[in-house]
């Protein structure tokens, strides 16, 4: 498969600096390497330019910090990926999760559901269901409000990203949740969006979660899987902003990209929130780029 790998280095939707390095942790874990090792035509884009805190003026906009320098990094990620053909997976790396908006954005106009004409299905994969508003969210952080901006909820600014298209709540699954605040808990229930929890992946099982996900998104006409490091305990993955205690195990993570890769629907990929300040050695990293390599078809035997 062709593979098109694009960072996002920004980390002005974060509440801690750092995760605007996380591309470049990834890099240096031999991510191109690992999927030309695995049989993959890979290409290296660079990186989308996105400024750094220092040089910005830290006033927000509709209570938003840092809105127009995230707008513009997210337009131009997007521009980028919907430039890609339909036979590449573009595999893109943040930043921060508020680059997302602008990554499901691409993605679904590269597979023409940006004009209407299909759907795009999201798993994402997170401690956190990033389903705040500008009006909910306890932190303001906008890394914490990804998914409802793509769904047009919050501010129209960030909602617009997919210029008339929007994420259907129904072609939403979230996998590996267990950290909701009061107001988003009460908005995704409305939205009704499909989440699976630690306690769902306790009780289920990984397997008979993914089953379920592929039969729910079964209509979609691509599949992106946008995954937070933070998904994984932290003790798997130290070097991330925000860890929550008891997450995915590191075979609960590949099994869940295996199997998806099992499915050959996946279509996109984003790594987000590797924060490498706060990693040991870059574990997390190294943990990321094996992930990623089980989504694209690592396999143990
Ligand atoms: B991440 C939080 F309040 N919900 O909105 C918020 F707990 O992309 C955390 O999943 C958001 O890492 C975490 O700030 C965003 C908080
Ligand atoms: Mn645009
Ligand atoms: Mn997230
Ligand atoms: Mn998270």
């Amino acid at each position: 498969m062709k593979v098109s790998i694009l960072g996002i280095p920004m980390d002005l939707g974060a509440g801690r600096r750092g995760v605007d390095m996380g591309a470049s942790a990834l890099r240096n874990a031999q991510l191109s390497r690992t999927l030309r090792d695995l049989g993959h035509d890979v290409t290296d884009l660079g990186d989308v330019p996105v400024p750094i805190p220092e040089t910005l003026d830290k006033h927000a906009s509709g209570g938003l910090v840092f809105l127009e320098p995230i707008l513009d990094a997210c337009h131009a990620a997007a521009d980028r990926v919907a430039a890609l053909p339909r036979d590449v997976f573009p595999l893109t790396l943040g930043g921060d999760h508020s680059v997302s908006m602008g990554t499901v954005a691409g993605n679904a106009r590269r597979l023409g559901a940006g004009a209407g004409t299909g759907r795009l299905g999201v798993i994402w994969v997170d401690a956190h269901t990033d389903y705040n508003t500008p009006d909910s969210s306890p932190s303001g952080n906008i890394h914490g409000m990804p998914v409802a901006h793509l769904t047009g909820l919050g501010d129209p600014r960030l909602a617009g990203l997919g210029d008339g298209w929007t994420l259907r709540p129904e072609d939403i699954t979230m996998i590996g949740i267990r950290s909701v605040d009061t107001r988003e808990r009460d908005a995704l229930r409305e939205a009704g969006i499909r989440a699976y929890t630690m306690k769902d992946v306790d009780q289920l099982g990984i397997t008979r979660i993914v089953d379920r996900t592929l039969e729910q998104l079964d209509g979609v006409d691509g599949l992106h899987v946008s995954f937070d490091a933070d998904a994984l305990d932290p003790g798997v993955c130290p070097g991330v902003g925000t860890p929550v205690p008891g997450g995915l195990t590191y075979r609960e993570g590949h099994l869940l990209m295996e199997l998806l890769s099992d499915s050959h629907r996946v279509t996109s990929m984003d790594i987000v929130e590797v924060n490498p300040i706060l990693d040991t050695r870059n574990q997390t990293a190294e943990v990321m780029v094996g992930m990623a390599a089980s989504l694209l078809g690592q396999r143990i035997l």
